[in-house]
């Protein structure tokens, strides 16, 4: 093969150690974890993009139905059906789970633990090579005949499984196999996080000193791992009906569609999680950094993950209120929906405690950390009224359902992605971000982020239904009131992506321009912070012993008010 060769040429050419290696293999088949988490962040940021731009396309036309929207065109019913589709599968799958999940746990998986790279870094390239491959057959689920897939991210059958009915034969076919192939990339990669977090951890590190970030992704990875088993078999059986004419899910051939709900769910509602508890660490991080605080019990967060994660696997059903099933089984999922919150709320008071007494210095990104929890909160609680069956058959399917997941959904990837970013930054790109345009872009995302989505809550109680094209069609939701708030919703929206080239430009200039990046630029304890930034290749020059947890700030005796994990003397 090709790849052997370039290495040799390249070979002699180098005057470091062996370690170096040639651009090809440094980028293109790299085992890096470091460039590998690059490689997922800046995919997944690129799908962000794409995204953000189905969402503004169809946001322009529910507030100005059939007009040419600028940058798009105009946009008939089955393409409307296609971008808010391919929006939310992209913004889920190929957004928030390669971002906060494979990048961040790539990029501080072995940084945090003390170790020089994944456990198994072959597998970890090919975890990212089958990822991207799903994009590539995502994308030309859009070019076939008939485009892309407008069946929405839940893909339920039978319109998902009869090419009559969706009017797009391989665009479903197409998006199937992406989310599929995505899933297979994302096993694979859980593997690594859970086996390296494991298995390489440094010298002393006891469980209890893992950094909050690596435990929860770790948790994510195994959550993952056990709810998406039935899916896959699911959408093999869901390909056969569209391909080859089985009929599992198919009444008209005796099948039974609720059954692919009940799949779908049984992954969908801890899919949640997956992406939550990843959002949750990079917040712990960044909270106990710039408030030079010890976390607000270590362990209960970590016990409370645990109840979370289980109970994340008996909820499923009440995304199905619904659809017929018996009101007896209604009543119990009704019930452990509300006892789910009880464990994200302790996780949350713990966050506020850890907040509480603190001195607290406002950096760039500890205000997306403060932007995390308030928005999160609301869309925690708005999601208590979803959960109550009764409640459930008004609002289903409403914008009020909108609006409450994008406020979990939101925070969890945007904000999240952005806190990690701000925070991080420095460690992956060797250089400081500017603060004021980080600040800009903070006000500029969160202010207007309210400004689409709380008004959305409204006309959800007003009876506005999602996915419509144009609510022009329904006398009772064409009144001026309620098109005045989809105008401000949208201009809202709109206000926000100008904003982002704010960061854009911050993410870029400061690359090359930046103020260059301490070791430790925010006096951090954990273990990434210890080394060079960028670090090397290899991470550690000498790999680290770990003394103790990783939250000891302003601790008394100390001169210094933070203590790193490897520091065997007092600070
Ligand atoms: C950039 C700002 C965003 C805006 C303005 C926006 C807006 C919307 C709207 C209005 C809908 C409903 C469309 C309809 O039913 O007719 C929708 C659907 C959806 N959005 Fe977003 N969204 C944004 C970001 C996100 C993010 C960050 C996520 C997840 C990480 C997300 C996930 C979803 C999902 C899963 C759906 C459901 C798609 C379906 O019905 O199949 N969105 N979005
Ligand atoms: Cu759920």
């Amino acid at each position: 093969m090709g790849q052997t060769t370039v290495t040799h040429d390249s070979h002699a050419a180098h005057e470091h150690d062996h370690h170096e290696q040639s651009f090809i293999m440094k980028y293109f088949f790299p085992t890096d974890h470091k460039i590998i988490g690059l490689q997922y962040m800046f995919t997944g940021m690129f799908m962000a993009i794409v995204g953000g731009y189905f969402a503004y396309a169809f946001r322009m036309q529910l507030a100005f139905p059939g007009m040419e929207v600028p940058l798009y065109g105009t946009i008939g019913p089955g393409e409307y059906n296609m971008l808010i589709t391919n929006h939310g599968s992209i913004m889920i799958f190929w957004v928030a789970m390669p971002v906060l999940i494979a990048a961040f746990g790539n990029i501080l998986i072995p940084l945090m633990i003390g170790c020089d790279d994944m456990v198994f870094p072959r597998l970890n390239r090919l975890s990212f090579q089958i990822f991207l491959l799903s994009v590539v057959v995502l994308f030309m689920s859009f070019f076939v005949q008939g485009g892309g897939f407008g069946g929405a991210w839940t893909s339920y059958p039978p319109l998902s499984a009869v090419a009559e009915y969706n009017l797009t034969d391989w665009g479903a076919s197409l998006w199937l196999i992406a989310v599929a192939l995505e899933f297979v990339a994302f096993l694979i990669g859980g593997i690594n996080f859970v086996t390296t977090s494991m298995n390489a951890r440094a010298p002393g590190m006891r469980m209890t000193d893992i950094p909050m970030v690596v435990w929860m992704i770790v948790l994510a990875s195994i959550m993952f791992m056990a709810s998406v088993g039935p899916l896959i078999a699911g959408s093999i059986m869901l390909l056969m009906d569209q391909r080859i004419g089985t009929t599992f899910f198919v009444p008209s051939g005796g099948g039974d569609p609720i059954l692919w709900q009940h799949l779908f769910w049984f992954f969908g509602h801890p899919e949640v999680y997956v992406v939550l508890l990843p959002a949750l660490g990079i917040v712990a991080e960044i909270m106990t950094t710039f408030a030079r605080k010890k976390l607000f019990g270590y362990k209960t967060i970590l016990y409370t993950t645990f109840a979370t994660g289980g109970l994340a696997f008996v909820v499923w059903a009440h995304h199905q209120f619904i659809a017929g099933i018996d009101p007896r089984m209604a009543n119990i999922f009704l019930v452990t929906t509300l006892l789910i919150s009880i464990p994200i709320a302790e996780i949350l008071f713990s966050y506020i405690a850890t907040l509480y007494g603190g001195s607290i210095e406002f950096r760039t990104p500890m205000l997306w950390a403060l932007g995390f929890l308030i928005t999160f909160l609301l869309g925690g609680v708005t999601g208590i009224y979803l959960g109550s069956s009764a409640l459930d058959i008004y609002f289903h399917d409403s914008y009020f359902v909108i609006a409450h997941f994008h406020y979990t959904f939101f925070p969890i990837a945007i904000i999240g992605m952005f806190a990690g970013l701000y925070y991080w930054y420095p460690k992956m790109f060797g250089r400081m971000m500017d603060e004021t345009l980080g600040k800009i872009h903070f006000w500029g995302t969160i202010i207007p982020f309210n400004g689409i989505f709380l008004p959305l809550f409204l006309v959800g109680m007003a009876g506005q239904h999602r996915r419509i094209y144009n609510f022009q069609h329904f006398p009772d939701l064409a009144t001026a009131d309620l098109q005045g708030i989809r105008v401000f919703a949208t201009v809202s929206m709109v206000t926000m992506l100008l904003f982002q080239f704010v960061f854009a430009y911050n993410f870029f200039v400061s690359m090359f321009k930046g103020e260059k990046a301490l070791a430790n630029p925010w006096k951090s304890n954990t273990l990434e912070w210890t080394v060079p930034s960028p670090p090397p290749h290899g991470n550690f020059a000498e790999l680290p012993t770990v003394y103790r947890g990783p939250y000891e700030y302003s601790v008394p005796g100390n001169k210094e008010d933070y203590w790193p994990q490897n520091m065997p003397d007092r600070n």
